[in-house]
Order: structure tokens, then C-alpha cells, then sequence
């Protein structure tokens, strides 16, 4: 494995991987906070084109990315002398942006290939400024040219990406142009084949963020982790802040006027200040009172803001401490797909009626699966109280025993927390879901675990395990993989998968090691105004039935510090075929996809109000 990702930190540039995931070049730029920052925001209409595979505008015979054809002219004389492009972007109709073409053209729902984007922006360098292309997550490789000129690429559908276009952009109009493809391969991740619906485009706000010559591209503002909780006046900030490009003694002022913090900084050689500063009468975050903190970072003439809350979460036994007072983490998986209309979640809209699903069961917590969420959705959950598992797309079968393929996983690891590292409510990292238990996987997530801890040793590390068999009464988990965890994921589907609902009762649960433990999935499929008995399939009956047994035996279980029940929302996925019935949609939503409440919603209200499921 490389020594230089193993032991890179998350501060530095960003290793890019291309199409064959072979060559590396370290190139990418991940600009923290840049929705707190003031930008010139490119959402809107893009004009687009469509590529099917084997897209050979985008690569040549070797599978390499070209530079000619689309990327390079996107207004080509079409009305005079040879005819040889037949194609051209202004007269192109438009996708919006941020969306998934999919949901936006109906000639599109099923289509994984290449879509060309362009748009006219008219920009205006200033002398001694930069300017970066921010792109919030286009599915799944991306390709960006500024008038020609290929400024970037990226892989991975779920995290933010910087490309710098100083060089390439002049004053007035820019055409500028993102290659997306949402073809599968094997050694992505994920992997080719897994239960939700791969939208495709450009899902997240895209915009242009203008910075002096040196700026802040990244920083950390968090309680000191392993204090005591006795005293409001001994309360310890600490982190860094670092300033891309700047000269070892560069200065840095931190303030967060409101905790009487005001500091001045000096970066190190690599462009890093680190602190450690007292702050009076600090407010702590917590589901009861989700304080935030505006904080303020200056260097030069760069000054970014952020709503910052200041919290500690850590492991005692098999207790997860939330300021050191004992938590039970109460909620359910939530999918980033969007209520009502479907398609992605792109907007505040989309985020409130999620969240409006998630109150209505009285959770204090959710698992954002499968893959880092819309930045909104942490922001949300900040500024609302309810604590967040944020997990990388490693889903079941990916290539563990490539090498790549480990050092792709650390990038997307890495890209995750750089982005939320500063959210108070994201207090798990999770490395995996339901990975088959061999040697190969387990070396792979050991590692993967230790890279997460290092790079953020402030919140705990988890990952949803999958197995042992639950034919046997006594279940007895080994998995090794729990060795480099903080908190132990299990799913199962007893009663949907396995057995009857009844089979819950029972089932005795053991775990070869004394950590707290999150029930990460279960439940059953259940069409929304089907009804029938306790035991009939696809009824809202059985789903609820099936969820009374499983609290039923998690009550039992006294290391379980949280459930998640499979899902908040209906869902849709490819390979939900039963018609009718599913539609294309995983139906094991507490909710259905128009936010329709089903008899499981009001089963886990009420096991969540009396606290019946498990004790803190
Ligand atoms: C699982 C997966 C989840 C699926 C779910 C299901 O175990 O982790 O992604 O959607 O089961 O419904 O089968």
C-alpha cells in the first residue's frame, strides 16, 4: 500500500485518480466552508449533451480522458464552411443544476453514460485573486475544461471538489464545460451493483469562490477531546487553521466573540497554525441545546465564517458519553433521495421534510447512508440537535484486495471529514457497510478504521457489520473487524429476510468485545395503504410487527446504545422490481416516498417516547 496516502494528513492537496484508477496525480483542492463563504453561484441552467458508452468524445480507444471534440469548442460554426461538428451547446437544451438528469428528462431515468455540461460564465479576474470552481458532488467521475483547458478531474459521487481556473479564465465570458459519467465499475466505490438508484449529473451547488493569493482552505475548531466536564470556566478550543500557498510565519486571527476567544496565529512551513486557547462561559452543544458559535478566521485579506458547535463524544465501556453524560442514540437511516418529487436532495426544502419525518419519530439521531449527504442536511442537523452517523459508499462487495482501491477509500475518507469535521452533530465516521468477513476486508477496514481515527481522533469509528447467520438462537458475533472500532454496527433482517418476526424473541445476542452497539438495520418491505395480518407480506402490519419484535429483543441486549431501523423514507432502487408492490422502490420505509406515515413509523414514535428500547 503507498506510504504517502497511508500517512497523508487530511490538511493536505488531495492524491486525484483517474479513469483506470492507476496513475495519481496530486492536483485537487477541497475548499472548507464554502458555503459560508460569498460566491458567485453557477446552480441554474446548463445546456447539455449525451453521450452513450462507449462516449468516445470523452475517451479515446485506451480508455484515456481527450481534450478535443465537446471539451473544446462549444460553439462551433455550424451555418459555414466544413461540416464536420455536429453538435453544438448553445442551442442544446438545458439541465438544471444542482440536480440528477434522471428525475430532470424522462428519456434520461435509466441512462448511466457520459453528460456534457455547458455554461457561458462571465467572470472577471481581479489582479492578485484566485478562482476556484467549487462543485458540491457530481456522480461519478467528473471532467472540467475552462475554455478549452482541462483544469480538473474527480472520482466519487458524494464529496466537494476545488478546481482552480485562474489560469485559464479571462475577463468576460468563459465557456465552461464538467464531462460527468455515471458508468460502474467494478473497482469504484461502490462497486457495481448495490440497492439504491444511481442518479447521475451534477447533484450539489456548483459555484465560483474568489480568494487572495493565500486563503483558507482549511480548518478545525473543536473542544479539546478527553476534558473533564466539571467546571464551564476551564473549557479548552483547540485545532488548526491552514492557509494554502502561505509562507512559513504567515498570520491567522481566530475570534469567536460570543466565548471571548481572539487570537493571532502563525502558519508553519506547510501553511499550518495549529492552537490551543481558552474560552470563557462555553455553551456545549447537545440535542437539548444545539448552541453554535460564530467563529471567525482572517489571513491577509481572506476571511471565512462558520457556525460552529463545541461537544465531546466519546466511548466508556459500552457507554457512548455525549459531554460525558450517557446517550441513547434513537433514529433511523435516512437516504439523501428527495421527498415527494424524488431524485436527489438539492434543496433546504428537501432537507426540512426529511428532518420533519425524523421529529416526527422523536429521533435524536440519524444514519446518513450509504455516502456523505448534501452539506444542507449536516448543517440542518447542527442547528436542530440530532447527532449524525456519516459513512463513506463502501457498500458489501468492492475490490479489497486492489491496492488502488484502498487508496481511493482514504481519499473519499479523507474528502468526508475535511468537509464536516467542523459539524458538531456528526459524532460517528463509518468506514463500510455489510463487507463479507474474510482476511483480505478485514486488513483493508482495520486500516481504513486507524486512517479515520488519526485523521480525526474527536469522534468514534464505526462500521455496519453484516452476518453471523441468525438461524441459531444464540447469536454469537466475532467479526475481527470490531477490534478497530469504537462502536459495533450490526444489521439483520430477522423476520424479512430470515424467519418470522417472531423468531426476534428468541434470538440471544453476543459480541466477542465490551463496546457499545448500534442496531444499524432491520425491517420490512411494506407498501404504504396495504393492509392486511401480522403476517402478511407487504402490509404495513407486518412491517410494524416485524419492527415491535425487533425492540423487543434489543431491550434485552444491554451493550445496544442505538437503533436505526431500515429506512426513514421509501426509496427508490433498481433492483426493486416487483410490480405493484415495489416499482422500483425499497419499500422499508417507515415512511412512504410522498412522506405517507405507515403503522412502523408509529411504532417506533412510541418506542422512542417511552424509551422502552434501550437505557443511556
Ligand atoms: C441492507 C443494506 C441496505 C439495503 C437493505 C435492504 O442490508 O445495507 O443498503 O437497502 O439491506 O433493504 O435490503
Amino acid at each position: 500500500l503507498k506510504p504517502l496516502l497511508r500517512g497523508a494528513t487530511a490538511a493536505l492537496v488531495f492524491a486525484m485518480t483517474l479513469r483506470c484508477g492507476s496513475a495519481q496525480e496530486p492536483l485537487r483542492t477541497l475548499i472548507v466552508g464554502v458555503d459560508h463563504r460569498h460566491t458567485q453561484s453557477l446552480n441554474g441552467d446548463w445546456h447539455y449533451l449525451v453521450e452513450q458508452p462507449p462516449a468516445r468524445e470523452l475517451y479515446d480507444d485506451k480508455g484515456n480522458v481527450r481534450d478535443g471534440g465537446y471539451a473544446q469548442n462549444t460553439h462551433p460554426n455550424i451555418t459555414s464552411g466544413p461540416h464536420n461538428s455536429e453538435y453544438d451547446f448553445s442551442t442544446a437544451p438545458t439541465l438544471k443544476v444542482p440536480g440528477d438528469w434522471n428525475t430532470h428528462d424522462p428519456t434520461l431515468f435509466r441512462f448511466e453514460g457520459v453528460v456534457w455540461y455547458e455554461r457561458d460564465v462571465p467572470i472577471e479576474p481581479k489582479p492578485g485573486m484566485r478562482t476556484f470552481l467549487h462543485v458540491g458532488a457530481a456522480n461519478y467521475r467528473s471532467f472540467v475544461w475552462v475554455n478549452g483547458k482541462r483544469i480538473c478531474q474527480h472520482e466519487g459521487g458524494f464529496t466537494p471538489f476545488d478546481c482552480e481556473v485562474t489560469g485559464a479564465a479571462h475577463a468576460g465570458t468563459n465557456a465552461v464545460v464538467i464531462a460527468v459519467d455515471s458508468t460502474r465499475h467494478r473497482d469504484d466505490i461502490p462497486s457495481v451493483s448495490y440497492d439504491w438508484f444511481n442518479y447521475g449529473g451534477i447533484t450539489r451547488d456548483v459555484s465560483l469562490v474568489t480568494v487572495p493569493a493565500h486563503f483558507i482552505d482549511d480548518y478545525d475548531v473543536h473542544l479539546q477531546h478527553g476534558g473533564t466536564f466539571s467546571s464551564k470556566d476551564a473549557r479548552t478550543l483547540t485545532g488548526y487553521v491552514h492557509v494554502q500557498d502561505a509562507p512559513a510565519g504567515t498570520s491567522v486571527t481566530l475570534r469567536i466573540p460570543e466565548a471571548g476567544v481572539e487570537k493571532t496565529l502563525t502558519t508553519n512551513a506547510d501553511g499550518r497554525a495549529e492552537f490551543t486557547v481558552n474560552a470563557t462561559n462555553l455553551s456545549l452543544w447537545s440535542p437539548a441545546s444545539p448552541k453554535l458559535y460564530r467563529v471567525v478566521l482572517a489571513s491577509g485579506a481572506d476571511e471565512v465564517t462558520d457556525d460552529i458547535g463545541f461537544r465531546d463524544v466519546r466511548v466508556d465501556g459500552t457507554k457512548i458519553l455525549l459531554n460525558g453524560k450517557a446517550v441513547f442514540l434513537q433514529g433511523a437511516n435516512v437516504h439523501a433521495e428527495a421527498p415527494v418529487r424524488g431524485g436527489r436532495v438539492t434543496t433546504d426544502e428537501d432537507v426540512k421534510n426529511l428532518f420533519s419525518m425524523l421529529q416526527q419519530i422523536n429521533a435524536n439521531f440519524a444514519r446518513l447512508c450509504h455516502y456523505p449527504h448534501d452539506e444542507r442536511m449536516e448543517r440542518y442537523a447542527d442547528r436542530t440537535g440530532i447527532m449524525l452517523w456519516s459513512e463513506i459508499p463502501l457498500w458489501q462487495r468492492i475490490s479489497f484486495d486492489k491496492s488502488d482501491v484502498y487508496d481511493k477509500a482514504v481519499i473519499m475518507l479523507h474528502e468526508m471529514i475535511r468537509r464536516d469535521r467542523n459539524k458538531a452533530s456528526v459524532i460517528l465516521w463509518s468506514v463500510s457497510n455489510e463487507t463479507p468477513n474474510n482476511p483480505v476486508r478485514t486488513k483493508f477496514l482495520t486500516d481504513l478504521a486507524n486512517e479515520a481515527r488519526r485523521t480525526d481522533p474527536t469522534r468514534l469509528i464505526t462500521s455496519a457489520l453484516i452476518g453471523p447467520k441468525v438461524s441459531e438462537d444464540q447469536v454469537r458475533q466475532d467479526d475481527q473487524l470490531m477490534q478497530a472500532l469504537d462502536v459495533v454496527g450490526q444489521n439483520e433482517y430477522i423476520g424479512w429476510y430470515e424467519g418470522q418476526p417472531e423468531d426476534a424473541d428468541r434470538k440471544s445476542w453476543t459480541f466477542s468485545v465490551n463496546k457499545p452497539l448500534i442496531f444499524s438495520e432491520f425491517g420490512a418491505e411494506a407498501k404504504y395503504g396495504n393492509h392486511g395480518g401480522d403476517h402478511d407480506r407487504w402490509t404495513e402490519e407486518q412491517e410494524a410487527n416485524v419492527l415491535e419484535h425487533q425492540f423487543k429483543m434489543m431491550e434485552k441486549i444491554p451493550q445496544v446504545r442505538g437503533v436505526t431501523p431500515w429506512v426513514l423514507m421509501d426509496f427508490r432502487s433498481t433492483t426493486r422490481n416487483i410490480p405493484k408492490l415495489q416499482d422500483g422502490y425499497n419499500r422499508k420505509g417507515l415512511f412512504s416516498e410522498r412522506m405517507e406515515k405507515k403503522k412502523a413509523a408509529v411504532v417506533v414514535r412510541k418506542a422512542y417516547t417511552e424509551h422502552s428500547i434501550g437505557k443511556a
